[in-house]
Order: structure tokens, then sequence, then C-alpha cells
């Protein structure tokens, strides 16, 4: 077997996924005649198009505008079903998904909707294929402090069901410590917390997510590179970095995979973990991203076999949930 068919064929986690950002174009359109709506777009192949992004910004316009033809509990069940099915392609097993609730909310959609359908789609994962998954809720660091805590206080309702807390959309000019309070809270409720910080970013704020937020794990982090003292204390205190590679190359983050830093990140001990992040836009699933990382780097038997180990190691389940995969 050569390193490539190891990596692709093992039971592996992912941990870094917007479940909006995994909408493919056919099933937009597909949701968009159910109810009614029509798209910016006259066809499947315009929008695939569209996806010509030049950074962060330019991506999360375009992944807002499509959310907007979720809007019943069926479309979120389809929505995650999808991933689900295409995920166990990769030989996932389990998957800690990202929504992000304001961005249906703000749109009159009542948060009970969106997590009933999410839950729903899981359930026919969790019996059909023996699939694990847990759910992070999001925030839009783009908005305020404020919005983000009425947010919190919609979710207190359906709390058990969330695992998890996360802070995601655009990162330069809203760096973790606006957020301060409202992750304190999150973490007041008992539950783990992760944050985007380093992908567009500079390492100050990889800093303040785990000094202020005091997250468990970075999401992307790939800017961690630009500095020692950081990478010094990742390695130290062993906060995975969930990486995804093809997004990053997607948004110019860097300029092809060989100016990545993911080889960087490994060699200096650090517990990376690989993902796909919106894997409708951002040229394919982890299979992809895998196979993207393959040609770039040429990684032997043992890298792929770490990052696949780590995938669980950075995951939420514990050890012996754990033990029936590995
Ligand atoms: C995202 Cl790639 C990325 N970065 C930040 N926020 C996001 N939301 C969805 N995808
Ligand atoms: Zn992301």
């Amino acid at each position: 077997m050569t390193p490539l068919e190891l990596a692709l064929s093992c039971p592996k986690a992912e941990l870094h996924l917007h479940i909006e950002g995994s909408l493919e174009p056919e099933l937009a359109f597909e949701l968009a005649a159910r109810n009614g709506i029509r798209l910016p777009y006259a066809d499947i192949a315009a929008l695939r198009a569209a996806y010509d992004f030049e950074d962060l910004q330019s991506f999360l316009d375009l992944y807002y505008a499509c959310a907007d033809v979720l809007r019943t509990e069926e479309d979120f069940r389809d929505l995650m079903l999808a991933y689900l099915r295409r995920a166990r392609a990769d030989n996932i097993v389990h998957a800690e998904i990202m929504f992000d609730p304001q961005t249906h909310t703000a749109r009159g959609i009542p948060f009970a909707t969106v997590l009933a359908g999410l839950e729903q789609g899981a359930e026919i994962a969790r019996r059909e294929w023996g699939m694990s998954t847990r759910l992070i809720m999001s925030f839009l660091r783009h908005l305020s402090e404020e919005e983000c805590m009425r947010t919190l206080d919609e979710a207190l309702p359906f709390i058990e069901r969330i695992h998890a807390f996360g802070l995601d959309s655009s990162e330069l000019g809203h760096p973790p410590a606006k957020f301060a309070r409202l992750f304190a809270r999150c973490a007041a409720l008992g539950k783990p917390l992760v944050a985007h910080a380093g992908e567009e970013g500079p390492p100050a704020y990889i800093f303040e997510a785990l000094d202020i937020l005091k997250v468990a794990r970075i999401d992307h982090g790939v800017r961690a590179s630009e500095d020692p003292a950081l990478l010094e204390r990742l390695a130290r205190e062993e906060i995975p970095l969930t990486v995804c590679p093809l997004s990053n190359v997607r948004l110019c983050v860097f300029d092809d995979m060989r100016q990545h830093s993911l080889p960087a990140l490994l060699a200096q001990g650090l517990c990376v973990t690989l993902n796909s992040d919106d894997p409708a836009y951002f040229g394919g699933y982890l299979g992809n991203n895998i196979r993207a990382v393959q040609e770039a780097f040429d990684f032997d038997a043992a890298t792929w076999r770490t990052l696949m180990a780590n995938s669980f190691r950075a995951s939420f389940v514990s050890e012996a949930e754990r033990a029936v995969w590995l």
C-alpha cells in the first residue's frame, strides 16, 4: 500500500467543517426550487464560476448568499445527510461539525429549525452508517459581542444538544479579545471551545484565542509558523490545529500548496489535523485535501499515520469511544 492509499483508506475524524460550506451548487439549486427562491446565478455552472476567491471575505460573501436557500428542517437535514454521505466515502467515522445559527436566525429561520434539521441528518447517518457526530455552534465574529450574547441566550434552551462553541467569519479586524465575555459565558456552561485564528490573522490572534478565550483547539492556525515562541507553546501545551490545506490555497493564504506551512508545523511536533473546511467551495472533501497534500509534499506512511491518529487525539470524543475506531 502506498502512503496515499494508507491515508485515504484508514478511518479518520474530521474536526473543521462548516455545514453551510458543504452546500454543493446542485443541492443549492434543488433547495431554491423546492422553496420557490431565485438564486442570483443563472445555473450551476454560473454559480461554480463565481468560486474565484481573492481572500476570506470574497468567499464569505458568496457563502452567506447561498445559505439563503436553507429554509426548512428538511433543508438542514438534507444538507447534513449529503455531507455525511460524502464524508463516509472518505472513510470519516466521526465529524465535529460547525454551524452558524446567526446566518439563519438573522433571516427569520428559528434556531430550533436549524438544530432539529441538522440532528435529523446526523441521526440517519448514525443509524444507517454508524457515523458519530458532534455539533459546534459557531459565532460570527463580524457581528458585535452583544449580538452574539443574544444568540447564546437563544441557544440556552437547546444547550444539552450543543457540544462545543466556536468563532468564525471575517478574522482581520475582529480579534479574539472582542469576544472575551462571550467565551467566558460559554466556558461557564462547561463546553469545549474552539476559534478560528491565524488563518488570515497574525500570530497575536492565536495567542489571544489561547490566553483570553481559553480555547482547546485552534481552527487553521497556519500562520503560527511565523512565530517561534508560539510554535514552542503550541507544541508544549499540545494544542491541536485543524488545518484545511485546500481552503488556505483557494483563499490565497498561501500562493500554492508547496508554500503551505503544514510541513513546518509538523516538523515542530504540533498536533496537526487535516480537514476540508468548506468542501463545496474549496475544491473538495477530505480525500481531495489528502491527495493535494501528498502531491505537494510526498509524506511517508509514518507522517500519514500521525496525521490520522491526531484527528482522533484532537477530537472531543472520549478514549473509550475512540477505541472502537483505532
Ligand atoms: C470559514 Cl474558511 C472560513 N474562515 C472563517 N470563517 C468561515 N466560515 C466558513 N468558512
Ligand atoms: Zn473554517
